[in-house]
């Protein structure tokens, strides 16, 4: 079975490990190389940006460390057992920014990938090369192999500073790490977007698939994002398979995690059901056959067959129990 999977950072990696338990391959680590099933994650690069001349692309090394055991659980972040000694030296130098930390395991990874991209490798394959180390036992793949990076409209947090003006675009990372998503966002850009194209190996992925999930992964700066990605969106409703999303809002709050404030800036509430709607359901023009909710949070979406089935990805066996929930709802045996 070929098993697609739309997904961002700490959420769609979590979910993927209970996929990969699910379909009998072990959630952490590579499977046979004759396993029967093949798990495509579909990764949001919107999160991307360059920092000490390095390239960070944060949800793509959440699920490559997630996946192979390598990921700081507590953070949900950055490696295990992880040092912070370069960071503290460019702190020293008075090097910006001075509010993100790179680890230094972690920057092995960005000095690699940084070192591959400035040598002509698209990013798909720089990605292939880091996971021939990590063995995720997933196909990772990112959206697009164009830069597309998240931007945002803020209320200026220096707006009483004389002159200043009283929003600002600033990117993502500013505003969630920085700020951590206080000040307002009115909007958001997916500056490059317009020139960008979908990966083609997601797109045949899409063509082939047998199911299409939507990881429980923030909806607007994930998987917002990743459908934005021209292309992706045509490639969604073309795809044979039936698409199943996953709520990434529970009782009406997110998990983790800021979505909240993402929500709100699109006019978009926070509850499953308006989550479900923003999608909407794929027989009346939107994305979602079928719509996994909370137990307790049942509600309509038009368009869409909605379950309500424990979504709380505790462990991994709660969380396969939530990816074969899906696979029923899509109709096939998982
Ligand atoms: P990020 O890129 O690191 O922000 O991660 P994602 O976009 O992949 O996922 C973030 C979302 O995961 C948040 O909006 C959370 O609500 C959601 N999430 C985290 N843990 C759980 C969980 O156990 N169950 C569900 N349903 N959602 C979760
Ligand atoms: N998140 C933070 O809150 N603070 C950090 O300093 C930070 C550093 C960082 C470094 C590498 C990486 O892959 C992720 C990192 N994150 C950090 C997480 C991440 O930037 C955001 O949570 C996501 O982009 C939102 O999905
Ligand atoms: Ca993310």
């Amino acid at each position: 079975m070929k098993v697609v999977v739309l997904v961002g950072g700490v959420g769609g990696a979590r979910f993927l490990l209970g996929v990969k338990a699910a379909l009998g391959l072990p959630a952490v680590g590579p499977g046979p190389a004759d396993a029967p099933h093949e798990v495509t994650a579909v990764v949001n690069v919107g999160d991307d940006i360059w920092l000490h001349g390095l390239r960070i692309c944060p949800d793509l090394d959440t699920c490559m460390y997630t996946l192979a055991g390598g990921i700081d659980t507590e953070r949900g972040w950055g490696r295990k057992d992880e040092s912070w000694t370069v960071g503290a030296e460019l702190a020293a130098y008075g090097a910006d920014p001075d509010w993100f930390s790179l680890g230094d395991r972690d920057i092995a990874t960005h000095l690699v990938r940084t070192r591959m991209l400035r040598a002509g490798y698209p990013l798909s394959q720089v990605t292939e090369a880091l996971c021939h180390r990590w063995q995720p036992g997933v196909r990772l793949l990112p959206g697009t192999d164009d830069r597309v990076e998240t931007h945002v409209v803020i209320d200026n947090p220096d707006a009483a500073i004389d002159g200043a003006p009283p929003q600002v675009a600033v990117h993502f990372q500013e505003w969630w790490v920085r700020h951590q998503a206080k000040p307002a966002a009115h909007r958001f850009a997916s500056v490059g977007a317009e020139e960008a194209r979908v990966l083609p190996e997601v797109r045949d992925a899409l063509e082939t698939a047998d199911v299409v999930l939507v990881a429980p992964s923030n909806p607007v700066v994930s998987i917002g994002t990743l459908i934005g990605v021209p292309g992706m969106a045509q490639s969604l409703v073309a795809t044979p398979a039936r698409i199943v999303g996953l709520s990434p809002i529970v009782g009406g709050a997110p998990l983790r995690g800021m979505a909240d404030a993402c929500l709100t800036a699109i006019g978009v509430g926070t509850s499953a059901e308006a989550v479900g709607r923003h999608y909407g359901g794929r027989a009346e023009g939107g994305l979602l056959d079928g719509w996994l909710v909370h137990t307790g949070d049942g509600c309509e979406v038009p368009g869409a067959e909605v379950r309500e089935v424990p979504l709380l990805m505790t462990d991994v066996e709660a969380t396969a129990a939530m990816a074969h929930a899906a696979f029923e709802l899509a109709g096939i045996d998982g």
